[in-house]
């Protein structure tokens, strides 16, 4: 394997015995899952902004978030609907180096991420000052493709894939949590595979 690229595949060791959450099969396909049709964008007006709990409410261009240190991280991907896919691999930015330049509030405790499609999901805090979690550009060394959420999309390896906004652009810090759209509509807060919380 490139030496390059992060294995974060091991994670699971955190929070299970298996590789392979319970209840899930194994894809090698790369299913898409989206509520609606993949939204439009336009890279000159494309903006991705930060705010809530922050020190600095940030407003970053295309250009301005691509310049980002980035890295490229080999990743396992679980859907809620009960598929697997091993080996994913994600460059981006991860979330503890946006988090860093806003300057998170003391009093923050929760996360909304919002999308050009009106998604939104939520997480605590703690869920996403982790290294795996990933604002990613490219899929295989490639331009994100746009039904996987191209230009830019969340990864979430610890969580199932709903808590992973796509075309996400922006990240809001909270003082009290406030649910997502799947969130809202019974889908677990916290949905870890390891312990099957797809439902709330
Ligand atoms: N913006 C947005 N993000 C989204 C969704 C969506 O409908 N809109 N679907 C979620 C769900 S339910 C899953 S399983 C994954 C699917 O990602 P994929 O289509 O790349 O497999 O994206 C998540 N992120
Ligand atoms: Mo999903």
């Amino acid at each position: 394997m490139n030496t390059d690229i992060s294995d974060v595949t091991d994670l699971y060791q955190e929070f299970g015995d298996d590789r392979l959450p319970p209840g899930q099969r194994e894809t090698t396909a790369f299913p898409v899952l989206s509520k609606g049709s993949t939204p439009d964008w336009d890279p000159d007006t494309w903006e991705f902004t930060v705010t809530g709990a922050v020190e600095n409410e940030l407003t970053l261009s295309w250009d301005e978030f691509r310049a980002l240190p980035s890295e490229t991280q080999c990743q396992d991907f679980h859907c809620v609907t009960g598929w697997s896919k091993f080996d994913c691999e994600f460059t981006g930015v991860t979330f503890p180096e946006l988090a860093q330049r806003a300057g998170v509030d003391d009093d923050a405790v929760h996360v909304m991420f919002s999308a050009l499609d009106g998604y939104t999901t939520d997480l605590p805090l703690e869920d996403c000052l982790r290294e795996e979690v990933l604002f990613a550009w490219a899929y295989d060394g490639e331009s994100l493709p746009a039904d996987h959420g191209g230009p830019l999309r969340v990864l979430t390896p610890h969580k199932y894939a709903y808590k992973g906004a796509k075309w996400v652009d922006g990240v809001e810090f909270l003082t009290e949590p406030e649910l997502g759209y799947w969130e809202k509509r019974g889908y677990s807060e916290t949905a870890d595979p390891w312990q099957e919380e797809r439902y709330s």
